[in-house]
């Protein structure tokens, strides 16, 4: 069996609260009976094998066990049958064996080695778990939503202008993954200007349409806001949203600038609505439901949620069910959702070019959705490479096709470029590419984000989950007039002048600067390992600054204040 660790690798990578593990054992989980032959675990093997599951295996494979990146992992389908064979209805049975290897080297298919970090009995001991039945976490209700609500600073007590001298639009939030905090780095100077406890393995930051509140989401589903006109920025509020969550937005339609958020949760399933300058809840939606094949699925978890600015609307990407929901958030109380079919696994996405369109990876069906959110409609679900990984993906005008928009593969050596449509007559010409792959240009498997800006000739991508070291440590630079081939290779590693070591330094998510000059990238090391974030001149592709401050542990997402305020990508 091969060893592979660059498909769907941010999985292992991925640490899911602890405290989700805790709150499988209240009383009110709906514990089921394991089946007759199932592998018997004492009560402390089963709570270490609870823990691991939801730190390394749950983000893939999904509390319940359904599938989604990851394959079903259900006992059906695990365990040896009763009388010891392996077989039924043409489906293979894997026993203990074959899943210590499996969980230990990976497949083929994608998953991911896990011989390097957990040990023999951990091996063992996970091969044994995934054979007993799946518990059932406990749901979250508004009320429990509601209980979890502070207010650190009243709205009458914050300020009513920008007390500190600092150039917000050029601010960066940025994630510190293992430490649960981010780091308000100032653009211009590079200089930490406050580091914010936020929730735990926090994931993503988002703006305010005003740019004044930063939006930061933890894993743990707490959600921090950040007001950046207090003199030392801080956090304000705080609201407990479920008990795993990856995404937020605000409202960003004309009238309902900095008025609510809305945040999604991977379990329970659902999304929250609150106020925008408290977070206090108005409104907590299940998304279970039916997928887009007429199957109900018990957990479809709430993955990319961006705000419309030609509506009020945000479209809200419901993973396992393949869903697209418009949520009308005009009159909260009377909700009006349009529910667009698409494919399942929706994972990450962002705006083509005239923001009218969203297009969103559905990851393990290896396609790309296309919403048209002026009609409320799907404008085209297009094949591509396997497991497609946009982030936000990158716009451009192609020399040859016009408008596109990129996106990177985790499963595939080429980053794709899809035709968008554009009402601007100049670029009438290409309206035949629409929907159409123009071109796959050739990078490496293990890319997760890619970007370039409309000030830019450049085009970034990185590769942080090939299992290459000096491909994981590096970036890939195109020049936008020729993508034949990538100008040049950056082994941002080597550039930040940090000492060599054994652990991947991942090089991960360029982001530019607010005037498109700079493009900031992460060095991603170990939780006791120097990181860095390595500053790039764009036009000389030479480093401007290596920012490498103790206090910046395992750096990862960076959102510059103007861009992600504006969906600039
Ligand atoms: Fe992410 C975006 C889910 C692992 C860094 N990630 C997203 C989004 C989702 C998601 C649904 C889109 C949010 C939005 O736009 O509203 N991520 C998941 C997972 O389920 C997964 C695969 C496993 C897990 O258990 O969490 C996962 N993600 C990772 C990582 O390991 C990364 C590389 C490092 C980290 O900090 O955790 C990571 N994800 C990011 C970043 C973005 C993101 C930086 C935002 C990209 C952007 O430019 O907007």
């Amino acid at each position: 069996m091969q060893k592979r660790n660059s498909i769907s690798g941010s999985l292992r990578l991925a640490a899911l609260p602890i405290a989700l593990a805790g709150l499988f054992n209240v009383a009110h989980a709906q514990q089921q009976a394991a089946p007759a032959a199932a592998p018997t675990l004492s009560a402390a093997e089963k709570e270490q094998a609870k823990k691991i599951y939801f730190e390394r295996c749950a983000g893939c494979h999904g509390v319940l066990r359904k599938g989604a990146t990851g394959k079903n992992l259900e006992p059906h389908w695990s365990k040896k049958l009763p009388d010891g064979s392996t077989q039924e209805g043409g489906t293979l049975k894997l026993g203990q064996n074959r899943l210590e290897k499996i969980i230990a080297y990976g497949t083929e298919g994608g998953m991911v080695n896990f011989d390097d970090i957990l040990s023999k009995d951990e091996l063992a001991l996970m091969a044994k778990y995934i054979q007993t039945t799946p518990d059932v976490p406990p749901e979250y209700s508004f009320k429990e939503t509601m209980d979890s609500w502070k207010v650190i600073v009243p709205v009458k007590d914050r300020p009513t202008k920008q007390m500190n001298k600092y150039n917000l639009k050029n601010m960066f939030s940025v994630t510190l993954r293992d430490t649960g905090e981010v780091a308000l780095i100032d653009g211009d100077t590079k200089e930490i200007r406050s580091i914010v406890k936020t929730g735990y393995a926090v994931h993503i930051s988002r703006l305010s349409k005003s740019g004044r509140y930063v939006y930061v989401i933890g894993r743990d589903g707490r959600l921090s806001l950040i007001d950046l006109w207090m003199e030392k920025p801080a956090v304000v509020a705080e609201l407990k949203i479920g008990f795993d969550a990856r995404s937020v937005d605000t409202s960003k339609f004309k009238g309902y600038d900095d008025k609510y958020a809305i945040a999604g949760s991977y379990w329970p399933p659902q999304y929250v609505i609150m106020d925008g300058d408290t977070l206090k809840p108005l409104k907590v939606v299940s998304t279970r439901g039916m997928t887009v094949d007429g199957e109900y699925h018990p957990e479809p978890r709430v993955a990319s949620i961006v705000s419309s600015e030609i509506k009020p609307e945000w479209v809200v990407n419901i993973k396992e069910t393949g869903q697209i929901l418009l949520v009308d958030y005009s009159d909260i109380k009377n909700l009006k959702t349009t529910t667009i079919e698409s494919a399942k696994f929706l994972h990450d996405g962002g705006w083509d070019a005239s923001k009218r369109y969203f297009l969103v990876a559905a990851n393990a069906s290896n396609k790309i959705a296309a919403v048209d959110t002026k009609l409320g409609k799907l404008a085209a679900l297009i094949d591509t490479a396997k497991i497609p990984h946009p982030g936000r993906g990158a716009n451009f005008v192609h020399p040859k096709f016009g408008p596109v928009w990129a996106t990177g593969h985790l499963g595939a050596d080429v980053v794709t470029l899809i035709s968008t449509p554009s009402d601007n007559p100049k670029y009438k010409q290409y309206k035949q590419y629409n929907w159409k792959v123009v071109q796959e240009m050739k990078h490496v498997p293990g890319n997760l984000f890619v970007k370039t800006h409309p000030k830019s000739k450049h085009f970034w991508a990185d590769a942080p989950q090939n299992p290459e070291k000096a491909l994981a440590e590096s970036v890939a630079v195109w020049d936008m007039a020729d993508l034949s081939k990538p100008k040049k290779v950056i082994n941002v590693a080597k550039d930040s002048g940090l000492p060599e070591t054994k652990a991947i330094k991942r090089a991960v998510h360029p982001e530019y600067s607010a005037d498109g000059t700079e493009v900031w990238i992460s060095l991603w090391g170990g939780k006791t390992d120097q990181s860095a974030i390595v500053v790039y001149d764009d036009k000389t592709l030479a480093v401007k600054k290596v920012i490498t401050d103790p206090k910046m542990i395992t750096p990862t997402g960076k959102f510059n204040v103007y861009n992600t305020q504006h969906d600039i990508y």
